[in-house]
């Protein structure tokens, strides 16, 4: 059989079934970007290919899939970190008009094109790890044209780079100061303004909230997930961070994508996700720069057997972060991951919050050939280093793309 490239002699870890799928002597064949064969070499059909990778027995895992982020933004809050370190708390920063409001401010002053230039040293950080899906989130904007002029960033971030972006409009992310207080009436701008907007021009793949006391009430999240599904977009939902508001409960109702943070999540909200098969998405890096103490119950979420990924939450304020292998340590020391979960989180499982499984997130024939080498024995070394880039050559839509 005829294929545009082989990747052979290389040690497969495809994440399909449960753990890792691992494949001892390997073979990878594509063709017109996609996988054709991801499996033993002894049970491969005879392949001609114009080039053949040797892998040298190194390690294959799909491409990383960084499934939550909002890494459009304008400026950076490296001085709200300095106001923390002496003292201040998150929530006191946003409740004096710092947080998300003084990103706003920088993402409103900024041009698509800056929006772009910006993210883009930020987008090569994750690429350089093994990143070939990327979500990016609106939310900064809290305006039409600014969360357009976002959305729009984000979009090209996946024309001048090589990898997949989704995007996700994050309108009810925090209230603007335009809007004096009154949530509701900033609620009903986001649903008969911004959102009809955002689906009219395809700007977005999927809706996001911030279900929070800082955030958004679970009666106004309900009225942009209404008119998102009116819209026929997929929602996701900002969940339990800080407080238990049941916004697990209320993603699940609304069939969500995932369901992201989590920390404060009871059992009737793991029950309600397992139920609705909404991935549980969790974000380590928020949790340690924030320096929250209540973990995510991940034995309640295992028990029920709710999915989970791993994603950076990059973000100026609470996760400054653009490295999915420190993320996945992080799963892994701070909240007891599993070797197995920490890849599946980063692969498999984000590509099912993204609802893209049928495209990228396992090594299977008929996917994306969107792969990540390794330089390391065996697959516990991605998850154990800290600082450490083991990657030694990056796989786009068939393409080797470091
Ligand atoms: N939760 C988060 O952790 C980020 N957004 C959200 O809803 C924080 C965003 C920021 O502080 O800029
Ligand atoms: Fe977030």
């Amino acid at each position: 059989m005829h294929c545009d490239r082989l990747w052979k002699n290389a040690r497969l870890a495809t994440m399909t079934g449960q753990g890792l799928g691992l494949v001892d002597k390997g073979l990878i064949a594509a063709r017109g970007g996609d996988i054709v064969y991801a499996g033993p070499e002894a049970e491969a059909p005879a392949f001609t290919a114009p080039e053949v990778v040797d892998c040298d027995g190194r390690w294959i895992t799909p491409g990383l899939v960084d499934c939550h982020t909002h890494i459009v933004h304008g400026g950076n809050r490296a001085h709200e970190f300095e106001l923390r370190l002496a003292g201040a708390t998150y929530e006191e920063l946003a409740r004096a008009g710092g947080g998300i409001v003084s990103t706003m401010k920088a993402t409103r002053a900024a041009s698509e094109d800056e929006l772009l230039a910006q993210a883009l040293p930020r987008v090569d950080a994750l690429i350089a790890e093994g990143v070939t899906t990327l979500e990016v989130k609106s939310g900064y904007g809290l305006e039409r044209v600014a969360e357009m002029k976002s959305l729009k960033a984000a979009r090209r971030l996946g024309e001048v780079r090589p990898l997949s972006v989704t995007t996700t409009f994050l309108g009810a992310h925090a209230l603007p100061p335009e809007a004096a207080g009154d949530k509701d009436a900033y609620i009903d701008l986001v649903c008969r303004d911004m959102l009809p907007a955002v689906a009219a021009a395809g700007l977005a793949d999927s809706v996001d909230a911030f279900c929070e006391a800082i955030g958004f009430t679970p009666e106004q999240v309900a009225r942009v997930f209404e008119t998102a599904k009116g819209l026929g977009l997929p929602v996701k939902l900002h969940a339990e961070q800080l407080s238990n508001l049941h916004g697990a409960a209320l993603a699940a109702r609304f069939g969500a994508q995932s369901a992201d943070h989590l920390e404060y999540i009871d059992e009737a909200g793991a029950a309600a996700l397992a139920a609705s098969g909404t991935v549980a998405v969790l974000l380590p890096g928020a949790f340690y720069f924030v320096r929250e103490t209540h973990k995510p119950p991940v034995d309640l979420l295992r028990r029920h057997g709710v999915p989970l990924a791993i994603a950076s939450d990059s973000n100026p304020g609470s996760s400054p972060l653009t490295s999915l292998l420190l993320a996945m340590n992080m799963a892994a020391t701070l909240f007891r991951l599993t070797v197995d979960e920490c890849l599946a989180g980063v692969t498999r499982e984000a590509a099912r919050a993204l609802g893209r499984l049928d495209r990228i997130g396992t090594l299977e024939a008929g996917k994306s050939c969107d792969l990540a080498i390794w330089d390391v024995e065996r697959p516990a070394e991605l998850v154990y280093r800290m600082g450490f880039n083991p990657l030694h050559q990056r796989v786009w839509r068939g393409t080797i793309r470091t």
